[in-house]
């Protein structure tokens, strides 16, 4: 039979890639994409791939009646949560938004889940409520047994988001799964993230902001290896466990700032700026990711050298997508965040 999947965040970055997947992959599920539509929610992602199997849904997860509603209306067998405030300089600038929904909006939709008799839901958190690592021992990975010690407002209510879930499954003995990311990069991801930002700026003959030192350290991995990890955690996952997924890729952000600028032929005195950095900035971010590949088999499967190059290659394809974004609010954003710096 197919299963109705509900996708919070649907229009965002990861959730639309997702989704993509899934219909790429002629997967037989039918998904009622959930989204608010915040500044980073985005139609466009979604917008080819409305029909039959993939139906929108505009509504707000802190809203009980709207999740009740939306499970109810689409008889929803599972639920992947994906909506999230994301970015973590707008979570220096107020972290109002944060909290609201990524703890309660979470809280909200546990209750939904349980009270509907939801049979799977897993959450999407990251690895940053791990906190950060120190930068002179490499062999020093996240595991899942690492406490969680966010260090940003962003990362505090993903942790809030991450405990709800793990005291859920203990107290109801729910059928809940978490799935701890690293920095994800591909087609969609909103322009104020690192990577887009670059290779947008330096597309617009703009700098581009490196932050500190610019010898922070994340663990890159391409979108469609998160998607595919979050879909092997639904088929195979056991229910009350965290999984770390990772790209066993560390990288600096100067070595990222100089991948961009090589393949976009921009010389680094011209086009990098210094500014300040980000408060509270962590460090580094590392998986471990032993216990996917060893329990589900799960690994990544695209190479940074290449997977960045078809990034890039994106973003000069699809100009139009990231110009209108680059507009209006985004510009408000942008100097408030920069202006100064
Ligand atoms: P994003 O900001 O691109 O998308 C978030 C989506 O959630 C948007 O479509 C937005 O409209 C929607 N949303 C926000 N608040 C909502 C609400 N109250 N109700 C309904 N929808 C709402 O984020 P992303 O980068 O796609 O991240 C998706 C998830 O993955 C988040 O939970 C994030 O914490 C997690 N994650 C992201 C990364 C990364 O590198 N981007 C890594 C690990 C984990
Ligand atoms: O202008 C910038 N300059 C800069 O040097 C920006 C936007 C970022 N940076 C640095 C800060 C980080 O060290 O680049 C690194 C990556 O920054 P972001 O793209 O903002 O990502 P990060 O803060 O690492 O968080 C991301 O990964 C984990 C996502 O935004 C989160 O949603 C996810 O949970």
């Amino acid at each position: 039979m197919t299963k109705t999947l509900l996708v919070t965040g649907a229009a965002g970055f990861i959730g639309s890639n997702f989704v993509r997947m899934l219909v790429k992959r002629r997967e037989s599920v039918k998904i009622i994409a959930f989204d608010k539509l915040t500044y980073a929610g985005n139609m466009a992602n979604l917008a080819d791939l409305l029909g039959d199997q993939v139906v929108f849904v505009k509504g707000d997860i802190c809203d009980p009646a709207a999740v009740t509603k939306a499970i109810e209306d689409y008889r929803v067998d599972e639920i992947v949560h994906f909506a999230a405030e994301s970015h973590v300089d707008r979570s220096i600038l107020g972290s109002g938004p944060f909290v609201q929904t990524n703890v309660v909006g979470t809280q909200v939709l546990l209750d939904a889940a349980r009270a509907k008799d939801i049979t799977k839901f897993l959450y999407v958190s990251t690895d940053e409520v791990y906190g950060t690592l120190p930068e002179d021992q490499p062999d020093v990975k996240f595991t899942e047994e690492t406490p969680l010690q966010p260090n940003s407002p962003y990362s505090a209510s993903k942790a809030g988001g991450d405990v709800l879930v793990r005291s859920y499954f203990h107290t109801f003995n729910m059928p809940l799964l978490t799935t701890r990311c690293s920095n994800n990069y591909g087609p969609y991801h909103f322009p104020e993230k690192l990577i887009p930002l670059f290779v947008t700026n330096l597309m617009e003959g703009k700098q581009v902001p490196l932050y500190g030192d610019g010898k922070n350290v994340r663990d890159w991995l391409y979108v469609e290896d998160h998607c595919d990890a979050i879909w092997t955690v639904l088929q195979r996952g056991a229910f009350g466990e965290a999984y770390n997924v990772g790209g066993n890729n560390e990288m600096t952000n100067r070595q990222i700032t100089e991948t961009i600028l090589k393949a976009m032929d921009k010389p680094w005195d011209q086009f990098v700026k210094y500014v300040q950095d980000r408060p509270g900035h962590d460090r580094r971010y590392a998986i471990d990711a032993t216990k996917i590949k060893e329990h589900l088999g799960w690994e990544p499967k695209f190479r940074f050298d290449s997977a960045i190059k078809t990034t890039i290659q994106w973003y000069r394809d699809n100009e139009k997508w990231w110009r209108d974004i680059k507009s209006g609010d985004y510009l408000k954003y942008y100097d408030t965040q920069y202006a100064g710096r």
